[in-house]
């Protein structure tokens, strides 16, 4: 089992990042280190699916690039339910070009991404200068950026060097990289560096009693929460179609976070 030596409350007090610190902070208080990911197309489907599971979540996330009806009040409702019930917002928009088209991808456009969301992640396989083209509205807003360190589909080129960018990045720079996304943690907890797996599901390919939806037919892999978190050493769980696509999305959201905040909490009992 993966090792954690500092609670929920004491890495919240110590964490150098503000969009991090709010979402330690959120995670103990609402016992949820479940992340919802909103993957759906149209804006009143997501915005009453986030009502229905925000009291299970400690982060939405969205693509807003599959919204087919965007607008900026599209936003401003998700945002409302978010600080109603105690959810931060990340948007997944994985930049990975050069720092200045980056910059202008996260500030600008119709999206406005970092005017409204806490946390977005970027890819570093055009090395270490897409950060810095984030790092002005993230420093300015007080938003967090999360860097790809693994990915969960089969194949991934996202291995050897680019994890290694990532982590060092992360590892050097943990007031603006307050995450990473990776199938489980890279760095200890000492570090200050939040670590988010995508490709989780109770269903997943470790399930002793559901039968194993391994994947999807795109190449995705899943593995459980508890495998995520106890064996691996993830910090949130990011769950999509396990919990949108269910039969009872609100029946499958608190499963999940209950499987994943057990699975927490036995890895920091010593
Ligand atoms: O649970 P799913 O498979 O329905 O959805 C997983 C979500 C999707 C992906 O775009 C995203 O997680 N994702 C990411 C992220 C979060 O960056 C990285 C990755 O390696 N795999 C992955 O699935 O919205």
């Amino acid at each position: 089992h993966h090792r954690r030596t500092l609670t929920l409350e004491q890495r919240a007090a110590r964490c150098p990042n503000p969009a991090g610190r709010r979402l330690l902070e959120i995670i103990s208080r609402k016992r949820t280190n479940l992340c919802i990911s909103l993957d759906m197309t149209d804006s009143a489907e997501i915005l009453s699916t986030a009502r229905l599971v925000a009291p299970y979540v400690c982060l939405f996330k969205t693509h807003v690039d599959i919204v087919a009806d965007f607008s900026q009040d599209f936003v401003a409702e998700l945002t409302a339910i978010a600080e109603e019930h105690d959810v931060l917002i990340f948007e997944d928009r994985k930049f990975a070009d050069i720092g200045n088209t980056a910059r202008l991808q996260y500030e600008a456009g119709m999206y406005r991404i970092a005017e409204w969301s806490h946390f977005t992640n970027a890819h570093v396989v055009s090395g270490p200068g897409v950060v810095d083209g984030l790092r002005g509205a993230a420093e300015r807003l007080g938003r967090g950026l999360l860097l790809l360190a693994e990915m969960s589909s089969a194949g991934s080129l996202v291995t050897g060097p680019v994890t290694e960018l990532a982590v060092e990045l992360a590892a050097r720079e943990p007031a603006l990289i307050t995450g990473l996304i990776a199938g489980g943690a890279l760095l200890p907890d000492t570090a200050d560096v939040i670590t988010m797996s995508p490709g989780v599901s109770l269903a997943g390919e470790d399930s002793p009693t559901a039968r194993p939806a391994a994947g999807d037919s795109f190449g995705q892999q899943y593995v459980t929460p508890r495998r995520a978190i106890m064996d691996r050493g993830t910090d949130v769980v990011i769950v999509g179609r396990a919990i949108i696509g269910a039969a009872d999305p609100v029946a499958a959201a608190k499963l999940h976070q209950t499987a994943a905040w057990q699975a927490y909490e036995q890895s920091v009992a010593h």
